[in-house]
């Protein structure tokens, strides 16, 4: 799973980056800094460790997360010059887009907007992430046109189908509708999947509230909800979870019980990143190694396998699966064959949450 981190300048990017990922990049109290910050962080998850208790294997691996933080303005989206093109590649490679907006306030950084806004920043980003598909769907239909001129009788209709559809989703950008609220068709979103649209990425909202912010923490997050219901929402202080971030386990956990910072931004996103946008979990067991992955839901088998390597995906012939719960309840993965619990699914098969595969292919 990778998600983007995007935001206005100074909105608190990078600091939110370190305090997700533990990590000690720079944060920029003036200019920017040109390098996208790219980190992982471990998604916790009880039922690995059950898994490596059964199965001692030699390495236990949880599922991660990658986030990257790009620096600059969102401005520059989709424009060819400066960051645009190379800013926009790190977004359209994402799962999905983690905005950062800032309520802290600090009279010695000013808002490059001038004031703080929440509702305001938010409308100013998905105008961007708008902007940016627009240019694309734009450059598309010219092509198209193009193309078809003179383009075959046999190959007219797949592209005049292409030119309506992003016609048709052109129109609803431009009434401000996000493509993930198009209510597009599965076989039409499959069609546009190629172009990786930003605004049909699943996203969330992380609140970036100041110290003396903290008690209000509710009151601000139940404000943005209330205006855009669609996305979930978290509301952290980033600059005292990257302070937090970088303590020891204990006496972080002590800090935040005294400051009454509840669940630590690690946590709250990974969790908001899960059940929110959809994620679920599988595992893959053996004896050299118990791992958990991360997946869309509604991913099928192949896809799944298409995760570890390719080349599963590519040689995929079926997958033996068992859930998590099964599996416990047998102990074991012999008693768990003798009762038939563990089951042959084919290429149609969509992966649950919990789920322990084998993969079997041929290469
Ligand atoms: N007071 C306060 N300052 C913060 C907070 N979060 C970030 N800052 C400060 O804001 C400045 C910008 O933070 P960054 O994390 O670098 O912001 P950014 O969005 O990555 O900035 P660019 O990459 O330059 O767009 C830094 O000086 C931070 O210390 C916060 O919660 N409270
Ligand atoms: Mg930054």
């Amino acid at each position: 799973m990778k998600i983007a981190i995007i935001g206005l300048p100074k909105s608190g990017k990078t600091t939110i980056f370190n305090a997700l990922t533990k990590g000690q990049a720079t944060t920029s109290s003036y200019s920017p800094s040109l390098a996208p910050n790219i980190g992982i962080a471990k998604v916790p998850d009880s039922r690995l460790a059950a898994l490596s208790n059964m199965f001692h294997p030699k390495k236990t691996t949880d599922a991660e997360v990658n986030y990257v933080d790009i620096a600059g303005s969102p401005k520059t989206l989709g424009s060819k010059e400066g960051l645009g093109g190379e800013f926009l590649s790190y977004l359209t490679t994402a799962d999905a887009l983690l905005q950062v907006i800032r309520v802290f306030e600090d009279a010695a950084l000013p808002h490059p907007e001038g004031s703080i806004s929440a509702k305001r920043d938010v409308d100013i980003l998905n105008m961007e992430l708008s902007f940016s598909d627009l240019a694309i769907i734009e450059k598309r239909i010219q092509k198209l046109k193009t193309g078809l001129r003179s383009a075959r009788t046999s190959e007219r209709e797949t592209y005049q189908k292409e030119q309506t559809l992003l016609e048709k989703i052109k129109l609803s950008l431009e009434a401000d509708v996000p493509i993930r609220g198009q209510n597009l068709e599965k076989d039409e979103l499959k069609k546009i999947s190629n172009y990786q649209f930003l605004t049909a990425k699943p996203m969330l909202i992380a609140l970036n509230i100041g110290e003396n912010q903290l008690e209000q923490r509710a009151f601000l997050t139940e404000k943005i909800i209330s205006l855009h219901p669609e996305f979930p929402v978290a509301a952290l202080c980033g600059k005292l979870e990257m302070e937090l971030g970088q303590m020891e386990e204990e006496e972080a956990t002590e800090f935040r019980k005294e400051m009454g910072t509840g669940m630590s931004a690690q946590d709250s996103i990974v969790d908001l990143s899960y059940h929110l946008l959809n994620f679920i979990s599988f595992f893959t067991t053996g004896p050299d190694e118990v791992k958990a992955w991360t997946v869309p839901t509604g991913i099928s088998a192949p896809e799944a396998a298409g995760k570890i390597h390719s080349d599963l995906q590519r040689g995929f012939i079926r997958a033996e699966v068992i859930s998590y719960d099964d599996l416990m309840k047998c102990g074991n993965m012999a008693e768990a064959r003798k009762q038939g619990l563990l089951r042959k699914e084919g290429k149609q098969y969509i992966v649950q949450d919990g789920d322990v595969i084998t993969f079997l292919f041929n290469i």
